[in-house]
């Protein structure tokens, strides 16, 4: 049965100026929610009501945004199941994903519950005599909050708690295609205490709804996820205004594979990397460069176990990737797929569109072997879309890696304590993994990447704390 979701302003539940839906990718005669969108005015009304609430969240204990945050947390490690239910539902990952995402979205929440607490300064004495020195964080004020749908909870979350944490107020648009994910969440918060105007959830259009936060004057911070594209703009319209800006947008997450590496180990990272999520993660590994003594047995051992892959219904039992979120992703995928032809890269396994037992937008995880200078190779698809480059020994193969204009992470499979520490060393990225998927990263460490991938301070971990405080260094003549 289909939700009906409303947006939540300065602690009242809100219609909207029109009604969208959200439908099921894997069964397109499902719609999941029916929502309220709203406009720029809607949307300044609650910027407006985040502004007059935040000074005094701003000044409250950090005791009472713990507990806050404490509940919120665990009623969503509480309902991980139901909640992933839903996301599997609206987004389109399996089951198993979509429940994995929730309880991380619950760790999140606890995890900056404790941060609150342990918010600390610094104390020093002057250079000057007889003067005391204090550095401490103060919130930033209020923080729009930007998210795309491929995690539905885990990104509001992980953006969410440590704004509300360091004594933020909050105003959180979800991408159009996870309305009813966004107002789960926001349904939680808005039993957890929080006086109101501190958490607003306002759905619509990123022209009209995204574009009044980025724009306003009150909104002191904005936090996006989501394309290069909508980054650039809203970089260039947060420093027009000097409002405190964090983005994350794509990548071309490289995984080198070795000649020591062990190669079953290495499909299985490939695998998972590059079509678990039906491709659909920023830290998906979409170029996989292989050292060119092991090249060819690499390739057949990964198109067997490609051609494996179970793709079906989000919901079904043993499925392991669900269908692309929507058309436009498909007909983006699809795209790529005739440009990877058309520049000659070879076709190795998949890339059909798949009939189940529902009318979803099932396809065939997709690989080719590519050139480094194809597109397919230099562009984030975001689809089930790999390509398998080959590498003439360890520096080429670093060298490949870093020939993108992207640098969120890269991953190394290797036998060699030595190469996997060089690598480390030299990949231009902001996150390295070794003998492990690129994809799947903790809740409690840094999150982010260089060059085109990221601008800003990192998100989560304690490292959070840059881009949701702002510091001040106060003098005392005692
Ligand atoms: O992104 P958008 P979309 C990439 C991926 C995907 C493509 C399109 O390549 O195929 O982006 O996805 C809001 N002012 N990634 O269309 O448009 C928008 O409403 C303010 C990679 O979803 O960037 C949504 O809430 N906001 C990425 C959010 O921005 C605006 C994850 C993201 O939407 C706006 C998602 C504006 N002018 C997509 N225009 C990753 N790497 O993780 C849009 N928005």
């Amino acid at each position: 049965m289909a939700q009906s979701c409303k947006n939540y302003i300065n602690g009242r539940w809100e219609t909207g100026v029109t009604t969208g839906i959200s439908s099921n990718p894997s069964d397109l005669d499902e719609v999941v929610a029916e929502y309220a969108r709203a406009d720029g005015n809607q949307a300044e009304v609650a910027i407006r009501a985040a502004a007059d609430a935040a000074p005094a969240w701003g000044l409250s204990t950090p005791q009472r945004r713990a507990d806050a945050l404490d509940q919120i947390g665990s009623e969503i490690l509480a309902r991980k199941d139901e909640l992933g239910q839903l996301l599997a539902r609206e987004e389109g990952k399996t089951l198993p994903e979509a429940i994995g995402e929730a309880a991380r979205a619950g760790n999140i929440f606890k995890f900056f519950a404790g941060e609150a607490l342990r918010a600390a300064g610094e104390h020093l004495p002057s250079v000057r005599p007889g003067v005391e020195v204090d550095i401490t964080r103060e919130p930033v004020g209020v923080v729009g909050i930007i998210a795309p749908w491929n995690f539905p909870l885990a990104i509001p979350a992980w953006k969410i708690a440590p704004a509300l944490a360091y004594g933020n107020s909050v105003v959180f648009k979800p991408a159009e295609l996870v309305p009813a994910c966004a107002a789960a969440l926001a349904e939680i918060i808005s039993r957890a205490g929080l006086p109101a105007g501190v958490f607003n959830l306002v759905m619509g259009s990123g022209r009209q709804v995204g574009q009044a936060m980025v724009d306003s004057p009150l909104v002191d911070a904005i936090s996006f996820t989501g394309s290069v594209g909508t980054g650039e703009q809203i970089l260039k319209a947060t420093a027009a205004r000097r409002a405190k800006v964090q983005l994350e947008m794509g990548g071309k997450n490289p995984l080198v594979v070795l000649a020591d590496a062990d190669l079953d180990q290495a499909v299985e990272c490939a695998v998972q990397g590059s079509f678990f999520s039906t491709g659909q993660r920023c830290t998906a590994s979409s170029r996989i460069i292989v050292d060119a003594t092991v090249h060819d047995r690499f390739v057949t051992k990964l198109r067997q176990r490609t051609l494996a892959l179970k793709v079906g219904h989000a919901m079904e039992r043993g499925i392991d990737i669900g269908p692309v979120v929507d058309r436009a992703q498909l007909d983006t995928n699809l795209s790529y797929l005739e440009i990877a032809r058309s520049e000659g890269a070879e076709h190795v396994a998949g890339g059909e569109l798949l009939e189940r037992a529902t009318r979803g937008h099932f396809m065939a995880p997709a690989l080719f072997l590519a050139q480094p200078q194809h597109r397919i190779a230099r562009e984030e698809v975001f689809g089930p879309v790999a390509c398998v480059l080959k590498a003439d020994g360890f520096d080429h193969a670093v060298a490949l890696a870093n020939d993108t204009p992207f640098g969120l992470c890269a991953g190394v499979v290797t036998q060699s304590l030595k190469l996997s520490t060089q690598f480390k060393r030299q990949a231009k990225v902001g996150m390295v993994m070794v003998n492990l998927p690129t994809a799947g990263v903790d809740y409690h460490v840094p999150f982010g990447g260089r060059k085109g991938s990221s601008h800003g301070p990192r998100e989560q971990g304690r490292y959070a704390a840059e881009f949701y405080t702002t510091v001040k260094t106060a003098y005392t003549l005692a």
